[in-house]
């Protein structure tokens, strides 16, 4: 049985910069503030998943997604593995709503709650912030509180 997981997470910055995150109300991830994503489904495209999970959680239609970078999970003892393909996108149209998954918050980039999200966000989000390049990132997780193993690295260089 496959215990990989394909998922998305879609981070929406505003004109003046500000980053929406969503405090995630139920499941996976319950109660840490994150981007918007989850499980591509069967017949759809990472992107496809990645707007559609973006429209469900938080209202926006994402006219454009770019691509920021792709981040695999292992758990130790735990078959699973997270294969999460990150999106960015300032171009997008509608009206932020709470939904039954996600309560959203403008957050300023001084602002930021790391220590509400998850363990490997500073890590990773900083090539975010910085507008690139895109990068590839790993981590192992002892539990879902603890590091073991970590890297990031650009995906740019030929
Ligand atoms: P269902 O089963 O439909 O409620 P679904 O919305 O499809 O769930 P979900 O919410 O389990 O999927 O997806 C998890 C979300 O959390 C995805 O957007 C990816 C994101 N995610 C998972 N591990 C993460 C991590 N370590 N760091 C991070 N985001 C993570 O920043
Ligand atoms: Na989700
Ligand atoms: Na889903």
């Amino acid at each position: 049985m496959s215990s990989r997981k394909v998922l998305t997470l879609t981070l929406v910055r505003n004109s003046v910069g500000d980053i929406l995150l969503g405090l995630k109300k139920r499941g996976f991830g319950e109660g840490k503030w994150n981007g918007f994503g989850g499980k591509v489904e069967p017949g759809e495209s990472i992107l496809q998943g990645a707007a559609r999970e973006l429209t469900e959680e938080c209202g926006l239609k994402a006219h454009s997604l770019t691509k920021v970078g792709l981040l695999d999970f292992d758990f130790i003892d735990d078959p699973m593995r997270l294969e999460v393909h990150v999106f960015c996108t300032s171009d997008y149209s509608g009206t932020v709503i709470e939904t039954e998954e996600m309560k959203p918050k403008w957050y300023k980039v001084e602002d930021i709650p790391f220590h509400e999200m998850w363990l490997d966000d500073p890590i990773w989000f900083s090539w975010y912030l910085k507008g690139g390049p895109q990068f590839k990132g790993y981590f192992l997780y002892k539990g879902l509180d603890k590091i073991v193993e970590q890297e990031v690295k650009s995906t740019d260089v030929p």
